[in-house]
């Protein structure tokens, strides 16, 4: 070990890849990355993946010093680190001029936002650069504290969860200068702007104008305490240890300002926030049949915060105006609203303006940075891990359908590579029996025949209104177009689907008018009439105009998004981080056993010596049985293991893309 990591005191424990374990099994491989974990080392190899156990404190490696420790080096002259990674990812895209990217996975709160933000801190600080280049690298890394205030909120399984997942590409120069990007963004969960969990907060930024707004402004914003307003009292959530909103809503303050909004855009887009959560406040009760405003002075402030008189605001979120066909005629009626509708108007008002303020904030990040197109290219990809829930709905049904896709191209990269390098390095292989998810992907996604999403456009474009019946039209729907297929399942009011990480129960309520996610003209045209500009920009479209064919769906959108992103990554050497939460108590030190199965296993070898003479002897004195690995021209091959990942996900199958790309590991050490 090179002498500055004995320096620094830190004992390491285990072997920093598991390759070289004797057996690579699951109970060896949680062992090994418990002893260093207890050991506070957090990353390991598994071959070309990096595992990173969230350690829930910080960890005293991650200064300047380390990152001038990792750059230019070899992997194996320092222990695993995500820097090691990093590194390796910007001298690969100079010394090889491709594209690269790191796909980071793990599940909520196993610190892959984290890892995102140190190759970013650590990409800005090895690429040179005068003022110019400064000024991309600060749109970066401010980019996250903005979208993390507004995209980000404390869930029951992580205090700071991402609820959007994202794309962050860092364009260079051929000097190796960062010169632009593009950050791309995934499925907000906008839900969560109208009603969350119990002991789960609405997004962060809403706490943040609360703690941090005084004033003037405070009373121009109408803002009160949190339990004042019902978008944020249903959870009874309201402080996050760890968390300080007043401080981080300077941060808010200082990224916008980075992005280059000006005063009045970040005024704006304060009173947006506030007006959302002072919509909320709008209730309604049963008059005869017909919903009212309970209190008609809750209106004034959301209609002066959104620029729109009250009455407008009263008239539109009680009645819809319609086309009715009549005789051949077309005629346009007034349709009165009864409480729930209402109700629901209101909240699909409130996830409209956030959603589009949301947009509105990436695309800030994204004019700053002016994408140039250029040939090199750093991708980060954050995005949130597989969901199970005990209820899992249409946002659940989008996410896992994502996470299917990603390990699709995990399965494509890691096997043709593997695929083309046995071919080169001469070696016997008989195909591994892996599961392939791809048709899982395809009982989602698939044109021809109909799959999932296909059928639930159809029926939401069939079904005039989203009305009662839709939802149980489309399970009988599936139940007759893919109820015989081998991964579906049909079950009461719902579905199962046995993704390549587990099984997951779906809840049919809500997919089609989540799916349909239209907004009804009523409010568009509400927003338009808005005294502020702003606003009104956010509502571009024309009611007037016929849409030409179906209107979009969201299923359709996630699922061009997804597409989209696979061939993007395609085009890029990849990269892996997998990280792995050690317990649900967010605590640090604590390996929760009950997790895994522990074996003792022994230590590591060490070789100094003549490669492939080392090699024999690692083989020799972990006891690899010979039929588990076969020496090729320039590296060894090692029998697939039992996968360590799935066990995080349903500790019950095998993972057989991972354990393919374990078989790429010996490179180092050759
Ligand atoms: V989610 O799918 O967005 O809900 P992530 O992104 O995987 O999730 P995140 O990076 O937000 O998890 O990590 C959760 C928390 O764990 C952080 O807020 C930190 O408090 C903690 N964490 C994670 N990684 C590290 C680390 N390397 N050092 C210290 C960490 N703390
Ligand atoms: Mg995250």
């Amino acid at each position: 070990m090179p002498y500055h990591w004995q320096s620094t005191n830190i004992k390491q424990s285990g072997v920093d890849d598991m390759v070289l374990l004797p057996k690579i099994q699951e109970a060896a491989i949680v062992d090994n990355l418990k002893k260093r974990y207890m050991d506070d080392w957090i990353f390991t190899y598994i071959g070309p993946v990096l595992i990173s156990v969230n350690p829930f404190k910080q960890m005293s490696y991650f200064t300047d010093k380390e990152i001038e420790i990792y750059q230019g080096t070899a992997q194996y002259e320092n222990p695993p680190h995500v820097y090691a990674l990093a590194d390796n990812m910007f001298r690969n895209m100079l010394i090889e001029r491709e594209r690269q990217c790191v796909i980071i996975s793990g599940e909520s709160g196993a610190g892959k936002t984290v890892e995102a933000k140190y190759i970013m801190h650590f990409l800005a600080k090895v690429s040179g650069g005068g003022p110019r280049v400064q000024h991309i690298k600060d749109i970066i890394l401010e980019s996250n504290p903005l979208l993390e205030a507004f995209g980000n909120a404390k869930t029951m399984r992580n205090n700071n969860s991402s609820r959007f997942g994202k794309y962050v590409e860092i364009e260079f120069s051929t000097g190796g200068e960062p010169v632009g990007g593009k950050v791309s963004n995934f499925l907000l969960e906008k839900s969560r702007v109208v009603s969350q969990n119990s002991n789960e907060r609405n997004f962060h930024i809403f706490y943040q104008l609360i703690a941090g707004v005084d004033g003037q402004l405070r009373e121009n914003l109408g803002l009160t305490s949190p339990d004042y307003y019902y978008y944020l009292n249903q959870s009874g959530s309201y402080v996050v240890d760890g968390v300080n909103d007043k401080a981080d809503y300077q941060e808010t303050l200082k990224a916008m300002g980075v992005m280059e909004i000006t005063d009045e855009g970040q005024m704006s887009v304060l009173q947006i926030a506030a007006g959302i959560l002072h919509l909320g406040n709008i209730s309604f009760v049963e008059h005869g049949n017909y919903a009212s405003v309970e209190n008609t002075d809750y209106l004034d402030f959301p209609a002066f915060l959104l620029g729109v008189s009250p009455q407008d605001v009263q008239t539109k979120l009680t009645s819809r105006i319609m086309d009715s066909k009549w005789g051949g005629k077309t005629e346009t009626i007034n349709v009165t609203l009864n409480v729930e509708q209402a109700a629901y108007t209101r909240d699909a008002l409130a996830k409209a303006l956030y959603s589009r303020l949301f947009d509105y904030l990436v695309g800030t990040v994204n004019k700053a940075l002016q994408e140039k197109g250029t040939d090199l290219a750093i991708g980060i990809l954050d995005i949130y891990g597989f969901e199970i829930f005990q209820k899992n709905g249409f946002e659940q049904f989008c996410i896992n359908y994502v996470n299917e896709k990603l390990q699709q191209i995990f399965i494509e990269l890691t096997l043709k590579a593997e695929q083309e390098e046995y071919v080169q390095e001469g070696i016997k292989w008989t195909a591994i029996d892996y599961f392939n998810n791809k048709i899982v992907c395809e009982l989602i996604e698939s044109k021809v025949p109909p799959g999932i999403m296909c059928i639930l456009d159809d029926v939401c474009a069939t079904m005039h209104a989203v009305s009662e019946g839709a939802d149980e039209t489309l399970m009988q729907k599936l139940c007759g177009a893919v109820g015989s297929h081998q991964h579906y399942q049909d079950v009461s009011g719902g579905f199962i689907i046995h993704h390549y990480a587990g099984k997951v129960s779906y809840d049919g309520d809500g997919f089609c008018e989540r799916n349909r996610d239209v907004l009804f003209n009523d409010l568009v045209l509400l927003m338009q009439s808005s005294e502020n500009p702003f606003i009104c920009s956010l509502f571009p479209e024309n009611v007037n105009q016929q849409t030409r064919g179906r209107p979009s769906t969201a299923s359709n959108k996630i699922k061009t998004q997804a597409n989209k992103l696979v061939e993007t990554l395609m085009k890029c050497t990849p990269h892996y981080i997998r990280c792995i939460k050690p317990n649900e108590t967010k605590k640090a030190n604590d390996w929760e056993e009950s997790r895994y199965a522990i074996v003792t296993v022994r230590h590591g070898p060490k070789w100094r010596g003549e490669p492939r003479q080392g090699i024999a002897h690692i083989m020799q004195s972990v006891s690899m049985d010979s039929d588990q690995y076969q020496l090729g021209k320039t590296k060894v091959f090692i029998k697939a293991p039992e996968s360590l990942f799935l066990l995080e996900e349903t500790r019950d199958r095998k993972y057989d893309g991972y354990a393919r790309a374990i078989q790429k590991a010996f490179r180092q050490y050759i």
